[in-house]
C-alpha cells in the first residue's frame, strides 16, 4: 500500500520546517490516523518530536493507525520515552519504512505499556540508551517485528509483567545487547537460522517455563564480546534430558554461544529461576569459546552438540558432548543435509561432520547417519520432529546400554 501511495502521489512526503529555535521538552500526542511521523498536523501540541520530547502513540478507538516513522529533520536528536499502546480495539502500529534509514534515538520504547503495540522494522537504525520493553505491564500485549535494519538498546525485555513477542524473520537483522536481554514469563521469540545477537556486556535472563514459546533460540547464535572487565550472567533454563538431541528441542536449547567476537568474552551459567522441572541444564548447538574467553560452567550442566571453537577456558565443570544420533545439523532430522555434511568433509576434522567425536570424518560418521536414517529428504511438522528426537535420543539410550 504504502509503495502505491508514494507511486500515485496521493501521499507526498513533506518534511514540514519548524521556525524559530527547538523548544522544551514536550509530552506529544499522536493525533492523527495512519500517517507519517514528520506531519506536523499529526501531533499535539504540533510538530515532530524531537529534543527528548516524550512520545505517545496511543489510541482508544477502532481505528487500525500506522505511524510511518521518516525523520530527516532531526535524526541526530533524542526522544526521551516512546510509547506505543493503543487502548481500544483498533492497533497501533509504528513502522520503520522499508527504504527508509532513518535513526531513530530514545531513552526508552515501550510496545505495549498497558494495553498494546507493535513495532514492525524493516529498516534504518534504533537506538536505545535504556530499555526497550515488549508487554511491559501486566495488562499489556507488545510485538516486535523485526525485518531488518539495527538495534543498539541497553536493555531489551520481551514480556516484561505481560505478554511479549520477538519475531526476527530476517537474518540480516543487526542487534547489539549492551546490559541485559530477558524473556519474561510471558515472552515468546521466533527467529530465522543465521541470526545473530551480539552480547556486549549484557546479561542473559529467562524467566519463562515454556521452552516452546522460546523456539527463536534455537535459530540464534548469542556472541558475548564484552570485553575483559565484563563478566555476564548466563540462566540456565532446560530441562536435563541427558546427552541427547532431545535436548535441543522445546527446551529453550540456544543455537549458538559463542564467546569472543570483536572483544573476548566472559560467561558464568547462573540459576536465577526454576524454569524446567530438576535441576536445570542447558543445551548449546553450537559451542564457541575463543582464546582468551572464559566460559565459567558454575557448576552447572552444558550440553553441546559441536564444539566450534575451544581454545579459551572453560571452567566450573566439563561440558558434555550430546550424541548426535547422525543428525549433524540438529535440525531434528537425519536426511541428505547430514549425508552431505559428512561426506563432503571426508577425511578431514570439520567438527560438525564428525558425528562421534572421533576427531576424524570416516566410516563411524557415515554409519551414524545410515542407522540414523529418519525422513527421505521432507521437511516434518515440528511435533514429528521432537518425537523423531526422541526416538532419536532412545536409540542412542539403547545403543549406549549395548556397549
Ligand atoms: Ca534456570
Ligand atoms: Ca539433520
Ligand atoms: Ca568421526
Amino acid at each position: 500500500m504504502l509503495k502505491t501511495l508514494l507511486l500515485t502521489g496521493t501521499l507526498t512526503l513533506v518534511t514540514v520546517a519548524r521556525p524559530g529555535p527547538a523548544g522544551a521538552m514536550e509530552d506529544k500526542y499522536w493525533v492523527g490516523d495512519s500517517s507519517w511521523w514528520d506531519y506536523e498536523e499529526n501531533w499535539d501540541p504540533p510538530g515532530q518530536p524531537h529534543n527528548f520530547d516524550t512520545v505517545y502513540l496511543v489510541q482508544n478507538d477502532a481505528v487500525d493507525r500506522t505511524v510511518w516513522y521518516y525523520n530527516t529533520e532531526y535524526p541526530d536528536e533524542w526522544v526521551n520515552l516512546l510509547t506505543i499502546d493503543a487502548s481500544g480495539p483498533g492497533t497501533m502500529t509504528f513502522e520503520m519504512t522499508s527504504g527508509f534509514d532513518h535513526p531513530l534515538k530514545a531513552n526508552g520504547v515501550t510496545v505495549g505499556g498497558e494495553y498494546a503495540g507493535i513495532l514492525e522494522q524493516y529498516s534504518g537504525d534504533v537506538t536505545v540508551s535504556g530499555e526497550l520493553k515488549v508487554g511491559d505491564s501486566a495488562t499489556s500485549i507488545g510485538t516486535y517485528d523485526m525485518h531488518g535494519g539495527s538495534l543498539r538498546t541497553a536493555d531489551m525485555h520481551v514480556g516484561c509483567d505481560g505478554e511479549g513477542a520477538l519475531h526476527i524473520t530476517n537474518a540480516s537483522a543487526d542487534i547489539t545487547v549492551s546490559n541485559m536481554l530477558s524473556f519474561g514469563p510471558r515472552g515468546t521469540f521466533t527467529a530465522v537460522p543465521g541470526t545473530v545477537i551480539h552480547m556486549t556486556g549484557a546479561t542473559f535472563a529467562i524467566e519463562g517455563t515454556d521452552g516452546g514459546s522460546l523456539a527463536g533460540l534455537g535459530k540464534v547464535e548469542l556472541v558475548f564480546e564484552g570485553g575483559v572487565g565484563d563478566v555476564d550472567p548466563f540462566e540456565v533454563a532446560g530441562e536435563d534430558r541427558g546427552a541427547m538431541v532431545a535436548g535441543f528441542f522445546g527446551n529453550f536449547a540456544v543455537g549458538g554461544l559463542t564467546l569472543g567476537g570483536v572483544d573476548i568474552g566472559q560467561v558464568v551459567l547462573a540459576e536465577s529461576f526454576d524454569n524446567s522441572p530438576g535441576p536445570d541444564a542447558q543445551y548449546v548447538k553450537y559451542l564457541s569459546v575463543g582464546a582468551g574467553s572464559t566460559l565459567d560452567l558454575n557448576g552447572h550442566t552444558l550440553y553441546y552438540g559441536v564444539l566450534v571453537d575451544g581454545a579459551g577456558a572453560i571452567i566450573g565443570g566439563a561440558p558434555v558432548r550430546v550424541d548426535r544420533c547422525g543428525d549433524a545439523d540438529m535440525n531434528g532430522v537425519v536426511d541428505g543435509l547430514d549425508l552431505t555434511a559428512v561426506l563432503s568433509n571426508w577425511d578431514t576434522t570439520d567438527p560438525v561432520a564428525d558425528l562421534d567425536g572421533n576427531s576424524v570424518v570416516d566410516g563411524l560418521d557415515l554409519t551414524a547417519v545410515i542407522n540414523n536414517w529418519s525422513v527421505a529428504g521432507g521437511a516434518v511438522p515440528e511435533p514429528a520432529t521432537v518425537l523423531l528426537a526422541a526416538l532419536c535420543g532412545m536409540a542412542a539410550a539403547r545403543r549406549c546400554r549395548h556397549r
